[in-house]
C-alpha cells in the first residue's frame, strides 16, 4: 500500500523549491501552498470539536462485523452542529498510517482548510494532529469526509467509514416540522468487476446530444474492436443507512400526523441511490442543503454520489413499511430503514412506487431564466476505456489530471460570474463537485432552468448540463466528478483566481 500518497510528495516537493528560493514571480500552486500552509494554528485552548480518525470495527448487523477507517469509532461520524458565521476551532486526530485530508463539503472556506491536497490544503500528519478554524457557512445540510485519493486501493478514501453529517443551523429552518431525521446511505465490503457498468435512465428530460453519443460509442467501440475488457468498476457486499443493514437497526418510530424533515446524504463513493416510502410522498425542500425556489411532492428521491436532499414527510399512513432502495438487489442486500408507526407492528412493507424521473427542473424558479454571465467556460468529459492497467481513465477537454502536474487550468477573476457548459461525451452519469463555491443550476439536458443551488449535480450519459456561479472566494478551487473511481482516475482540474 502507498502510505505516503504521491501529492503529499508533491507538496513537499513544492515546499523544497520555495525554500531554495526559485519562486516565479507569477502567483504559481508553490506559492499558493507555502502561503496556506503559513496560516498560524488556533491558540492551544480547548477545540469546539474533535474528530479522530482511526480503524474501528462497524456491525451493520449481528455477525456482520468490518474493519472500517471512521470518525470518532462510529459510523456515520458524528453530526456536528455548526451555527451560521460563528467560529469553530476543530482538532483532528489521524491514528491513522497514512496522511489524511478533512474535506468540509459545501462550506465557503479557504483552501488552507478546505481538505483538498490539490488545493494546498496541508495534511493531517499520520499519528499525528492537526487543529483548524474556521467560520462556518452558509446555512444548511452540508457534510465531512476524506478527500484522500484511493486508486487502486479499495480500503483506502470514500470506500472506508470517513463520512459525516453536518448541520449549520440557519436563521430560519425551511419549511415547518416536527422533527429532524439525518440518513446516510453508504456500502461497505467493495471489490472491482469488469462487466460494464449497469446503464441508469431515470433522469430528466432525457434528451442526449447526438454528437457526444457518437463519439462515445465509436470510442468504446474503437478499444473494444482491440480486445480490451471493459475498465473497471466497483460492487458492494453490504448496503447500509446509517451503518445498519434493512432490518437490523432502531426503526424510524413515528405517529400519524407528524411531519418528519429528512436529511439524506448519499455518502457512496461510487453510487447513486434512489428511496422511496410505499404510501408517502417527500415534499422536497433543499437540495445539497440550499432551500429550493419551488418545494414540490415527489413519490422517489434519486441522489448522486455526495448529494444531499432534504424531504418533509407528513406520517399520513399508517403501518410498518419499508423506507428503501429502488433497486430489489440492493434493498435485498441491506439499503433501507424501517418507518414503524407507534401501536403497529409486524412485519415491514416495501412496494414499488410507479415509475418516476428525477428532473431538477421541478424545484426550480417557475418561468425563470439565471442571469447571462460574464464568461463561458466550456468542458467536455471523455472515458478512455480501460487505459490504465484496466482502469478506465477520465479527461476533461482531453486533459487527464494528474497529481504530479497540478496547475491551474481555469482562470478566474474575482467577482465575475461564470457559466461551466458541460458535455458529457460518456455514457456513465457523472456528480459534478465543485469546491467552496455553490452554483446554480441554469441548463439540464439543454432546458434552461433557474434559483436551484447546488454544489454537485448529475451530468447524465451523453447529455450537457450548465452550472453558473460566481468568483466570490480567491484561492485554488477543485472540481471534480465525486465517483472515487473517476476523480482518481483524472476526472479532476483546478481553478485559481488571477
Ligand atoms: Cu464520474
Amino acid at each position: 500500500m502507498n502510505k505516503f500518497p504521491a501529492s503529499r510528495r508533491q507538496f513537499l516537493k513544492f515546499a523544497g523549491v520555495a525554500g531554495a528560493g526559485l519562486l516565479a514571480p507569477r502567483k504559481s500552486l508553490l506559492a499558493y501552498a507555502i502561503a496556506v500552509g503559513a496560516e498560524p494554528y488556533a491558540p492551544d485552548s480547548p477545540a469546539d470539536y474533535t474528530l479522530r480518525i482511526a480503524s474501528s470495527p462497524i456491525e451493520f448487523a449481528p455477525n456482520r462485523i468490518v474493519s472500517a477507517i471512521t470518525y470518532n469509532g462510529q459510523f456515520p461520524g458524528p453530526l456536528l452542529r455548526f451555527k451560521e458565521g460563528q467560529q469553530v476551532v476543530v482538532d483532528i486526530f489521524n491514528d491513522t498510517d497514512a496522511p489524511e485530508q478533512l474535506h468540509w463539503h459545501g462550506q465557503f472556506l479557504s483552501p488552507s482548510v478546505d481538505g483538498s491536497a490539490e488545493e494546498g490544503t496541508p495534511y493531517i500528519p499520520a499519528h499525528g494532529k492537526r487543529r483548524i478554524q474556521f467560520t462556518p457557512r452558509p446555512a444548511g445540510f452540508r457534510f465531512y469526509h476524506t478527500h484522500n485519493r484511493a486508486g487502486a486501493d479499495l480500503h483506502a478514501g470514500l470506500y472506508s467509514g470517513q463520512v459525516g453529517p453536518v448541520y449549520i443551523e440557519p436563521r430560519r429552518e425551511p419549511g415547518n416540522y416536527d422533527r429532524e431525521v439525518f440518513l446516510v446511505l453508504k456500502e461497505f465490503e467493495p471489490a472491482f468487476s469488469q462487466g460494464g457498468d449497469m446503464a441508469m435512465d431515470f433522469l430528466a428530460p432525457a434528451t442526449k446530444v447526438k454528437e457526444l453519443e457518437a463519439s462515445g460509442e465509436s470510442a468504446m467501440k474503437a478499444s473494444l474492436a482491440k480486445d480490451m475488457p471493459h475498465g473497471y468498476e466497483v460492487g458492494y457486499r453490504y448496503f447500509t443507512i446509517n451503518g445498519r443493514m434493512l432490518g437490523h437497526g432502531e426503526p424510524i418510530r413515528v405517529k400519524p400526523g407528524e411531519r418528519v424533515l429528512f436529511h439524506i446524504l448519499n455518502g457512496s463513493a461510487t453510487e447513486i441511490r434512489s428511496l422511496a416510502l410505499p404510501g408517502h410522498t417527500f415534499r422536497v425542500v433543499a437540495l445539497d442543503g440550499n432551500p429550493v425556489p419551488n418545494p414540490a411532492d415527489v413519490p422517489v428521491l434519486w441522489v448522486g454520489t455526495a448529494e444531499r436532499i432534504s424531504a418533509n414527510v407528513t406520517m399520513s399512513h399508517p403501518g410498518v413499511w419499508v423506507l428503501g432502495d429502488l433497486a430489489d438487489d440492493d434493498r435485498g442486500h441491506g439499503m433501507g430503514i424501517v418507518v414503524e408507526y407507534a401501536g403497529h407492528k409486524g412485519k415491514p412493507v416495501w412496494t414499488s412506487p410507479p415509475p418516476f424521473h428525477w428532473n431538477y427542473a421541478r424545484f426550480a424558479k417557475p418561468n425563470a431564466f439565471a442571469a447571462e454571465p460574464d464568461d463561458v467556460i466550456e468542458m467536455s468529459f471523455a472515458k478512455q476505456n480501460a487505459a490504465d492497467h484496466g482502469f478506465n481513465l477520465w479527461s476533461i477537454n482531453d486533459k487527464v489530471f494528474s497529481e504530479d502536474a497540478m496547475a491551474a487550468a481555469y482562470h478566474l477573476h474575482q467577482g465575475k460570474s461564470y457559466r461551466i457548459r458541460m458535455l458529457n461525451a460518456s455514457d456513465d452519469i457523472h456528480p459534478i463537485h465543485l469546491h467552496r463555491h455553490s452554483f446554480e443550476l441554469t441548463k439540464i439536458a439543454g432546458k434552461p432552468l433557474a434559483g436551484v443551488m447546488k454544489d454537485v449535480v448529475m451530468v447524465g450519459g451523453y447529455q450537457e448540463v450548465e452550472i453558473g456561479f460566481t468568483a466570490d472566494n480567491p484561492g485554488l478551487t477543485l472540481f471534480h466528478c465525486h465517483q472515487q473511481l473517476h476523480m482518481d482516475f483524472g476526472f479532476m482540474t483546478l481553478f485559481d483566481y488571477v
